[in-house]
């Protein structure tokens, strides 16, 4: 079940959501079983940045229903980090691939994700990344709902426009762009992206949202999330994902990674039919790491379209 993408062949469709599986920390967790039988076919990094971020004060989780609000706010080593520590420990886990490999290379495709508060940054992440071979492609996060960094420019297709066209050229490697869902327009975004010469869009990031204080004072209206605000994820944005990703790959030519609130291969299988190339699984692998695995070998024997109609929707009559 290999697919096509940007130039890459990868054994099937399915990928991991920025941020949402830290494969060095789940080497220490489940040692050679991960190199053996990594869940996802290319793997893509958490947001890198120029400079190292310690990110928000906790709390940084709220569970909700059926959900989960993240505000972690971009903790990263920085750039120069990334490349002299995670991509040879990524390298030990087979993603990322070897120097002089060629052809036969088996390693997972690596995709790292950056983020840069100005043209600038984000022209010298691109520029350093483009000189590592370990990396197959870029990922442009300008979509995080959780640091001012007076960078919205993913809301504004102008700006989004301008920007992926002035650090286009900084790379040779496919770019994707990772689009926000807390605009009023994600096609018309999506679309500016193409037209800024990006190779790949992907959507949805998480949708902003927040939650107050379990015991705060009375009338009070404090906040939980030590970052004030942050984003929702999980199975409650999977409707949204799927009119968001059907609306964006009915308006651009390049491909789409469609995700959000994928569980199973049912979830998965109805954004590849509104037009996705690749499905990236996030907030579901904190529960399960393996899902990933089960869902393409899920994909691979062909999975019935739309959900299941379980017996309590029967039951109720609805
Ligand atoms: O680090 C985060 O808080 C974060 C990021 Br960069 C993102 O893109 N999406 C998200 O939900 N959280």
């Amino acid at each position: 079940m290999s697919v096509e993408f940007c130039g890459l062949t990868l054994a099937h469709p399915v990928i991991n959501g920025s941020g949402t599986f830290d494969a060095i920390a789940a080497r220490r967790a489940f040692g050679e079983q991960l190199r053996e039988r990594f869940p996802f076919a290319a793997y893509v990094s958490k947001t890198i940045t120029l400079e190292p971020r310690a990110g928000n004060p906790p709390p940084r989780l709220w569970e909700a229903p059926a959900g989960l609000i993240n505000s972690i706010g971009l903790p990263n080593k920085g750039l120069y980090d990334y490349v002299r520590e995670d991509l040879p420990a990524l390298g030990e886990i087979g993603i990322g691939a070897r120097p002089g490999a060629g052809g036969t290379d088996p390693s997972v495709p690596l995709i790292t994700n950056v983020m840069g508060a100005s043209a600038e940054e984000l022209a010298q992440l691109l520029e350093v990344c483009n000189e590592r071979t370990e990396i197959a492609a870029l990922e442009l996060n300008v979509s995080c709902p959780n640091v001012k960094t007076g960078l919205d420019i993913g809301a504004d297709p102008r700006q989004l426009e301008a920007v992926v066209s002035a650090v286009r050229g900084r790379t040779d490697k496919p770019l994707i762009v990772k689009l926000t869902p807390n605009t009023a327009d994600v096609p018309d975004c999506a679309l500016a992206a193409e037209h800024g010469g990006a190779d790949a869009v992907s959507l949805i990031n998480t949708l902003r949202a927040t939650a107050l204080a379990p015991r705060r004072s009375p009338g009070g209206s404090e906040r939980w999330l030590g970052g004030g605000s942050g984003g929702l994820s999980g199975p409650a944005i999977r409707p949204v994902a799927l009119a968001q990703v059907a609306a964006v790959a009915a308006r651009v030519k390049i491909p789409v990674i469609g995700m959000g609130g994928v569980q199973s291969a049912a979830h998965a299988r109805d954004l590849l039919d509104v037009g996705a190339t690749l499905v990236a699984v996030g907030t579901e692998s904190f529960r399960d790491p393996t899902v990933a695995a089960r869902i393409a070998r899920e994909l691979a024997r062909g999975v019935p379209a739309g959900e299941p109609i379980g017996a309590a929707r029967e039951d109720s009559g609805a």
